[in-house]
């Protein structure tokens, strides 16, 4: 329609998100990426990268809740958290709520996506003043070779697609650095892309295969984003220590979130445990991808 502007990201042959645009507030190129924040009448301010939907104001709580707290309500007494990407701030601003918390480094290789974050999205970039948190500019694999061992009680890796300036972020010897850094009793969490995804759903079988080497327990669970690629997102968690159900008390679970500082409007005691049950079609597009000969 005459001068109407639109948003779309297909993830595949004309297939995706189409949304109308009632302004474009920010367009930039970092040097690493284009960085751009649209505003739409449904999803309210979105972040895209690369002309990729990373956030929108809409739905951003159900990726950041699901991202952080499914590990962190696995561990008794979560203390020190490392993030690995993740600029715009809300998966930081989730891992804060928790009242153990005393150290989170946040990893981000792109400080332009942090200062846009900060401009356009307070509310998602909230926990970047706060004293426990340490920015780091670097790359993210090179980050955690340098880190010391044993040292952190959970990792997230909150990536972009694992293509480009990502790639490594899905890599064998990034997951073994992240072991190495993880106390024994220490949790990954990572994105693992949509099951549905005609290219990414290589992702999650990957993902299992590069991880149960290193990792007595792996597990993965779904929540729906309906801002991403095909609108279900998949999540892997990882542990040396911990099984992800079978070591989750509910009951405790739920007195934690009642002392939890904000309130949570996705992840429940009880979600926890649904989330992990997987769709058929999922069960054996991982178990699919184990049977297959390591890349
Ligand atoms: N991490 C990006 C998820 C991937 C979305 N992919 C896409 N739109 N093609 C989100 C960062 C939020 N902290």
């Amino acid at each position: 329609v005459g001068g109407e502007l639109r948003f779309s990201e297909f993830f595949s042959h004309g297939a995706g998100l189409t949304t109308s645009l009632d302004a474009l507030l920010h367009c930039e190129h970092s040097g690493i990426q284009h960085i751009c924040v649209v505003q739409s009448p449904v999803f309210g301010r979105m972040l895209l990268l690369d002309g990729m939907v990373m956030l929108t104001e809409w739905d951003e709580f159900i990726y950041h809740e699901m991202l952080v707290h499914p590990a962190l309500f696995l561990l008794p007494f979560p203390r020190k958290v490392l993030v690995i990407g993740g600029g715009d701030g809300g998966t930081v601003r989730e891992v804060l709520r928790h009242p153990s918390i005393e150290h989170v480094d946040l990893v981000e290789i792109d400080p332009r996506v942090i200062a846009v974050a900060q401009s356009y999205f307070p509310t998602v970039a909230a926990g970047f003043s706060d004293p426990r948190v340490h920015l780091h500019h670097a790359d993210g694999a090179e980050f955690v070779r340098s880190a010391p061992s044993g040292f952190y009680d959970a990792v997230f890796v909150d990536s972009t697609d694992p293509t480009g300036i990502a790639e490594s972020l899905f890599g064998e010897a990034f997951y073994s650095e992240c072991q190495r850094v993880l106390h024994a009793t220490g949790v990954l969490a990572l994105q693992s892309e949509s099951p549905l995804h005609p290219v990414y759903c290589q992702t999650l079988p990957r993902v299992h295969r590069l991880l149960r080497p290193l990792f007595r327990h792996v597990a993965s669970y779904l929540a729906s984003i309906p801002t991403y690629p095909t609108g279900m997102w998949s999540f892997t968690l990882a542990s040396r220590h911990y099984h992800p159900l079978e070591d989750f008390s509910p009951t405790d679970a739920q007195q934690r979130i009642e002392r939890l500082s904000g309130k949570l409007r996705y992840y429940t005691a009880e979600l926890h445990r649904a989330a992990f049950a997987l769709p058929g079609f999922v069960q054996e597009l991982i178990s699919e991808g184990l049977a297959q000969p390591a890349p």
